[in-house]
């Protein structure tokens, strides 16, 4: 039988387990990249694990997340990741150089290789045909120090693609109709393959828009094969020797495949407050434009940009609009600049920003009250704009420019002659900004550089056989990492400040929960479906943790995030019976009981004692992760296995 591109990867890389969808198995990784806004912490893990020299073929730092420098914490956290950098063998992307995942997919992606990042688009490299994949800070920094990584076995599903894109119909179109068929929480234990006729005629670019996007499904990663537009690519990086060509066997199995025929897509747009709330933007109609965003990782290379820079060229941006633009890399900065697209998007009136996530994360950018923005970013969940009664529409650059310039949604294609953009061979190439590592020998004189915003770990959990809670807070479906630990300018900086953190942990959902918790010690957190989808910050782990939760019980999680609460020692549960669900209200007594027996059967019995009510929830861990609960977390797991 033949294997999809993706279970090639993994048996090239299986280090345990049996390749059957929904076993663990552990896979070797070969490149790792952080960001800043969860790189702190993974570097502190990594300084905590005691390594010298990291063990991969690769690994980057990026600093891209927290560049706005209203106090001295980001800029201290940087020092102290750059320092870090310097002394344990990773390359340093300094801040001006790029957003993580489009720089990582310009200078150092290969085809065939597995990475994993501290961010959850990190599949944007499944764009040239890596295995890349997001994972928790504490999963990196083991990755780091030569651990492998481990997944469930996931499902194969092949996406193919037939015809091709019309004019100002673009590949966050493609996306955004996966996002429609399959929703926020149907790629959950899967793989998403791209194949077909249709694959050829998308950039490498375009297809990296569609597996950043994937993570919005949430799926353990997509990927594209590896082509002789792949190829083009790395050759006009000047990477030509890092090419090969991938693709799955002619007769790969594949557990679903859906169907996209690019020909008959149109201008789509995700509405408030959902990436999977998917309508035609010639259904929703002209509505009033405050703020249009252009850039983040899954929509700013330089191909991007020119279309917007052509859309714009000679026009001016509607007088209620206000229009910003940040391109992904410095690379997409300079050749803007050097080709003259630059002044054309000046001259509209757009607003550039520097080459970092900026809007994206909420670092700035957030629009005014009531505000509609249209964005090519990747998430519009409520609130992550900074303005809590934004109305964020997730949109492609052609349909930003165009609606930036008539003040209110605009279908692209009524932009009339297609677009002529013609891309250059080869790419400006000056890495600069990528500071190398000191050498092993230079490295014993390095001092690793800490400032006063960074603090301890919370302790981690001590497993007790019997375990009696509140049930602190009760919350509905598709709750967001966003939602249990918030980001934006305000509380970025301190990411390396867990007990500062979490007096906002889930502010959105109850106002008073982390004073509840406080008041209380200790909790339970009961949700819904696809609890802890988006962001892979562990934050969202780790707070709940100094706060006292002891497990978080739902009708099914994210996949990062319940990973995220294994490493921190937390338990995810979930209701055998989904119904069981409403059987709970939010401050019932709740109790555990028989803790390790029920961990090693899977099956545990919550007692409600305020209604009485028995209720059997399955717990079904891997003998690893039963020994990283038994542990108290990863981090005192993996210092046991040395
Ligand atoms: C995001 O897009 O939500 C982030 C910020 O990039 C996160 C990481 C973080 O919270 O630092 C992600 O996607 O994992
Ligand atoms: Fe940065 Fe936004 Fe991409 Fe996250 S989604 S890495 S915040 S640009």
């Amino acid at each position: 039988m033949g294997q999809t591109l993706s279970q090639k990867i993994i048996e090239k890389h299986l280090v345990c387990g049996e390749m059957i969808p929904g076993n663990e198995i552990g896979i070797r990784i070969d490149q790792t990249l952080t960001q800043d806004a969860t790189g702190t912490m993974a570097y502190l893990e990594l300084e905590a694990m005691e390594i010298d020299r990291v063990k991969t073929e690769l690994s980057v730092a990026y600093i891209d997340h927290n560049t706005l420098q209203t106090g001295f914490e980001n800029a201290d956290d940087h020092r102290f990741i750059q320092s870090v950098c310097k002394k344990r063998g990773v390359r340093f992307s300094r801040p001006g150089n790029g957003i993580c995942h489009q720089v990582h997919l310009e200078r150092f992606g290969v085809p065939g290789k597995t990475l994993i990042g501290s961010d959850s688009h990190t599949p944007t490299g499944g764009g040239i045909g890596m295995l890349a994949m997001g994972a928790g800070g504490l999963d990196v920094a083991v990755a780091m120090g030569g651990g492998e990584y481990y997944i469930t076995m996931p499902k194969m599903v092949k996406i193919n693609l037939t015809g091709a894109l019309s004019p100002y119909v673009a590949a966050k179109d493609v996306i955004l109709e996966v996002l429609r068929i399959m929703s926020v929480k149907g790629g959950v234990g899967k793989i998403i393959e791209y194949q077909g006729p249709g694959v050829k005629t998308l950039s490498v670019p375009e297809r990296a828009t569609i597996t950043n996007m994937g993570a919005e499904l949430g799926a353990t990663t997509s990927i594209f094969p590896s082509d002789e537009v792949t190829k083009a690519f790395l050759e006009a990086q000047g990477r030509g020797s890092d090419y090969t060509e991938l693709s799955a066997d002619e007769d790969a199995v594949y557990d679903e495949t859906i169907e996209i025929d690019l020909s008959a897509l149109e201008p789509m747009a995700a509405m408030p407050h959902m990436p999977d709330n998917v309508r035609k933007v010639s259904e929703i109609g002209q509505i009033k434009v405050d703020q249009v965003c252009i850039g983040s990782c899954t929509n700013s290379s330089l191909s991007d940009m020119l279309k917007v820079a052509a859309i714009l060229k000679g026009k001016k941006v509607a007088p209620n609009v206000s229009l910003s633009i940040a391109p992904g890399s410095k690379q997409v900065l300079s050749m803007l600049a050097t080709c003259g697209a630059l002044t054309d998007i000046i001259d509209a009136g757009a607003r550039v920003l520097e080459s970092a996530c900026g809007p994206c994360i909420g670092m700035g950018q957030s629009p005014n009250s009531a505000g509609i923005s249209l964005r090519t970013f990747n998430r519009n969940f409520e609130g992550r704009s900074g303005t809590a009664d934004a109305g964020i529409y997730l949109v492609s650059p052609e349909t930003a420019a165009a609606s930036a310039i008539a003040g209110v949604l605009t279908d692209p294609r009524t932009l009339g002659a297609p677009l002529n953009i013609v891309m250059p061979s080869a790419f400006t190439i000056n890495d600069n900004m990528i500071e190398l590592p000191a050498s092993p020998e230079e490295a014993a004189s390095v001092e690793v550089i800490y400032g006063p915003n960074i603090k301890p770990f919370p302790e981690s959990n001590q497993l007790t056989s019997e375990i009696a809670a509140p049930a602190i807070l009760k919350v509905g479906d598709n709750i967001t990492t966003d939602h249990i630990m918030p980001a934006g300018a305000k509380i970025l900086p301190y990411r390396s400040n867990i007990p500062y953190l979490s007096q906002f942990c889930f502010k959105q959902c109850d106002e008073h929960f982390a004073e509840n918790c406080k008041a209380a010690g200790k909790g339970f957190i009961i949700g819904g479906a696809n609890y802890g989808q988006g962001s892979s910050r562990e934050h969202a782990a780790l707070v709940p943790l100094y706060l006292g939760i002891k497990a978080v019980i739902t009708k099914s999680f994210a996949r990062i995030h319940a990973a995220n609460l294994i490493n921190a020692g937390i338990m995810p549960l979930t209701f055998k019976d989904p119904a069981d669900y409403d059987k709970i209200s939010q401050g019932d007594s709740l109790v555990l009981k028989d803790v390790f027996a029920s961990l090693d059967s899977g099956e545990f019995t919550l007692v409600d004692e305020t209604t009485g009510a028995e209720i059997p929830l399955c717990g079904i861990f891997t003998d690893r992760q039963k020994e990283i609960l038994k542990a108290g977390d990863l981090l005192q797991y993996t210092k046991g296995q040395k």
